[in-house]
């Protein structure tokens, strides 16, 4: 036992020196930043480790980046083709999804050919104006969350790829959105259709495409993003529609990420799960998780016993008014207590 801690604690300490070594590359997932706001033609000019000091172009992140990093890109407008170069990587939004679009009528938004697996992963962006959005060759990422409209094919699968696609939308795609043998699409709404679990082919109600605006009409309320740097500050404009990709993403994934009243199930597309989510008409899955976190338990007990106690509720919209009659009280207390360690379908 004494040798084997030994032995141990000498790894340890050479894996610190080897660490030390620009020739050795450890095992440090790192976080790598996407900014549209510096200067495009000088990657190396920058860390990529902050917002601020991001790189010019994602592709610039994915060269950096290796395996089990995660790229956030931050908002904006980014003319590139991708190449994933087989890494296992996530690349994802910061705040607002970015738009990825086409240099020009004959590019290739993202390719994966080079041995792709699941944990290489794609999601929270929009792809849009690519001859082909997507194109997997022989690799099997994983692609969620993404917004894909208005390109000429949205995803092109061959030679034994097996893409998985969920919680996505696939619209205004000239000729196919989702071409090829081999992809499995769950929980998306794809406008010619494409059979899998919790696939919809109903307008998904997007605010102005082609005018890049691409999130969901709704009722409740569409975000707007005010500001996003020293805090996220979100505005709403209200719709006469609602999309029916509301709440349509897969019922077991955790909705917290998206702001209440987020219906407890997260939305198709680019801003599904994400603070800027359309806001649901639908209800929280369950009253008495006051806290929104998918569990009833001591979180909203305290909240309950506090606004009872002081006579008032302290939260917007009185969450602790559990059966809405004006009152914290014990009715309230009641409820609470018959749903105690209640849990989402999701938790
Ligand atoms: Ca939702
Ligand atoms: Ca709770
Ligand atoms: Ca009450």
């Amino acid at each position: 036992m004494c040798r084997l801690t030994t032995i141990v604690v000498a790894l340890t300490a050479c894996a610190i020196s080897l660490c030390a070594w620009p020739q050795f590359v450890c095992a440090i997932d790192e976080e790598y930043h996407v900014n549209i706001d510096n200067d495009f033609d000088v990657c190396q000019e920058f860390s990529g480790l902050s917002r601020e000091d991001g790189f010019p172009s994602i592709q610039c992140a994915i060269d950096e980046a290796g395996d089990y990093d995660t790229i956030f890109v931050w908002p904006g407008v980014y003319h590139e083709e991708l190449d994933f170069q087989g890494k296992k990587i996530r690349i994802t939004s910061g705040s607002a999804p970015p738009i990825i679009a086409a240099p020009d009528p004959n590019a290739i938004g993202v390719t994966f050919f080079t041995g792709e697996n699941n944990e290489c992963v794609l999601s929270h962006v929009i792809l849009a104006g690519f001859e082909t959005a997507i194109l997997c060759v022989g690799t099997s990422p994983l692609i969620e969350h993404v917004t894909v409209a208005e390109n000429n094919v949205g995803l092109n699968s061959q030679f034994g790829s097996s893409p998985y696609v969920r919680n996505s939308i696939f619209w205004f795609n000239g000729s196919d959105d989702i071409f090829g043998i081999g992809p499995v699409v769950e929980y998306s709404c794809i406008e010619n259709g494409y059979a899998g679990t919790g696939n919809i082919t109903d307008d998904p109600l997007m605010e102005n495409p082609f005018a890049g605006e691409y999130q969901l009409l709704s009722e409740e309320g569409r975000a707007i993003l005010i500001d996003d740097f020293d805090e996220l500050i979100i505005e709403y404009e209200f719709d006469q529609d609602t999309s029916p990709c509301i709440d349509a993403g897969d019922p077991f994934d955790n909705p917290t990420d998206e702001w209440q009243p987020s219906g407890g199930r997260v939305n198709m597309g680019a801003y599904g799960n994400t603070p800027l989510a359309s806001l649901s008409l639908n209800p929280w899955p369950n009253p008495a998780d006051i806290s929104f976190d998918g569990t009833v338990d001591l979180d909203d007990y305290y909240i309950l016993v506090e606004s009872w106690l002081a006579g008032y509720c302290f939260e917007e919209g009185c969450e602790a008014d559990i059966n809405k009659d004006d009152f914290v009280n014990m009715l309230d207390f009641s409820i609470l207590m018959d749903e105690w360690l209640w849990e989402a379908i999701w938790f």
